[in-house]
């Protein structure tokens, strides 16, 4: 018989934003929510124009946010200021919030390396998003291990997706977390798909976060559209973590609404009907009907706020596009401290092949 081990999970907000319990007492902040939302509809925004550059060839493949905002906003509006972020490819709501520029974002998947270093000294440690899957988890527990060493009550978290949580790299840095008790949260973005695949066929253990227990550490679902539950959950791991307590494994349920990235079409291999019912439980509209039914929302305040946030969205969009192009040797230049005597010769080769026009070679 399979091992069964029972994982907590968190919802206060159903689908069509009622209350299905009552909220804790830190909900009680109108403007709070109010900027939640806020960040929310703005990451929303600036998502659906990065996915037009990319339509009309002005970056390259994006990894939409579509659907997943209520995660990525959370983790923003809780770390603390020096607190690290270790991000995965899809967590442009969490850079957003945390103060991570939209142009860098931009020139991050427009394949420029000025994306990597965000220029707010309040972000300007947390890493560039990680496209090898899951190699972060184990980035954040060797920053976790430097604020433990020095005594620092600081925190990382790391973000990744439900097919990440299946590589050895995710299940070492869960073990190591453990082991030496670090400072760190691990945030699973259970989006229901790894490209192409679906969570059913990606593990036999029926949750994710149960494999926090091989690791001796705390493990829950939340569900990951319902703000509040994202909120509650996280606040306690963050401060769990703070004090020396432990790590936590968090699995957020969500859904990715959008292809995996623009260099995917998902209606090749998921039915409509799916992602029907997932469109009937996002995030933003969910909490859109709650602030509206609590009278702290309204038409006139979302028009008034859409303008804003369009405007903030062209202005970043104009701030990357009038940006000067970096040199061709840049591409390499951050690859080492010092560039290898031994590979001199293939960074010479590299730009005379640019220098002729050639830079594919
Ligand atoms: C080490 C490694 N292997 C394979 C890939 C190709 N790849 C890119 S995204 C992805 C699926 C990841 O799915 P999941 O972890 O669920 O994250 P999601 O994209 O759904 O948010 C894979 C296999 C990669 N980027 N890195
Ligand atoms: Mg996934």
């Amino acid at each position: 018989m399979p091992l069964t081990i029972k994982v907590p999970y968190t919802r206060y907000l159903a689908p069509d934003g009622q209350l299905q319990s009552s909220l804790p007492a830190w909900a009680d902040d109108p403007d709070l929510l109010c900027r939640l939302y806020k960040q929310m509809r703005l990451t929303r925004l600036f998502d659906q124009k990065a996915i037009a550059l990319q339509r009309t060839g002005r970056i390259g493949t994006y990894a939409s946010t579509l659907g997943q905002e209520a995660i990525g906003v959370v983790i923003g509006e809780l770390m603390h200021g020096d607190d690290v972020l270790v991000p995965y490819y899809r967590d442009t709501a969490a850079q957003l919030r945390r103060g991570v520029k939209m142009e860098e974002i931009l020139l991050y998947w427009g394949g420029d390396e000025r994306g990597c270093a965000f220029v707010d000294p309040a972000v300007a440690q947390d890493f560039p998003p990680c496209v090898p899957i899951a190699t972060q988890a184990l980035h954040a527990c060797g920053v976790a291990s430097a604020f433990k060493i020095r005594g620092e009550h600081r925190v990382a978290v790391t973000t990744c997706g439900d097919g990440a949580t299946s590589k050895g790299d995710f299940l070492e840095a869960l073990n190591v977390a453990g082991a030496w008790q670090l400072p760190v949260v691990f945030v699973v973005n259970n989006n229901q798909w790894a490209i192409s695949v679906p969570r059913k066929l990606q593990c036999a253990a029926p949750t994710l976060a149960q494999k926090a227990a091989g690791a001796g550490i705390a493990g829950e679902q939340v569900d990951g559209n319902d703000v509040f539950a994202v909120y509650d959950r996280l606040q306690e791991a963050l401060e769990r973590a703070r004090r020396g307590k432990g790590p936590t494994l968090l699995e957020c349920m969500s859904y990715r609404l959008s292809d995996h990235t623009t260099a995917d079409d998902a209606s090749r291999y998921r039915g409509e009907d799916e992602v029907k019912q997932a469109w009937a439980e996002e995030p933003l509209k969910r909490l859109q009907n709650f602030l509206v039914e609590h009278r702290l929302w309204d038409e006139q305040r979302e028009q008034d706020w859409l303008a804003e946030a369009q405007k903030r969205v062209q202005a970043a969009v104009e701030a990357y596009e009038t940006s000067v192009p970096q040199q061709p040797g840049d591409a390499l230049d951050y690859v080492y401290a010092q560039w290898p005597a031994a590979k001199a010769d293939q960074r010479a080769m590299w730009l005379e092949r640019v220098s002729r026009g050639n830079g594919e070679g």
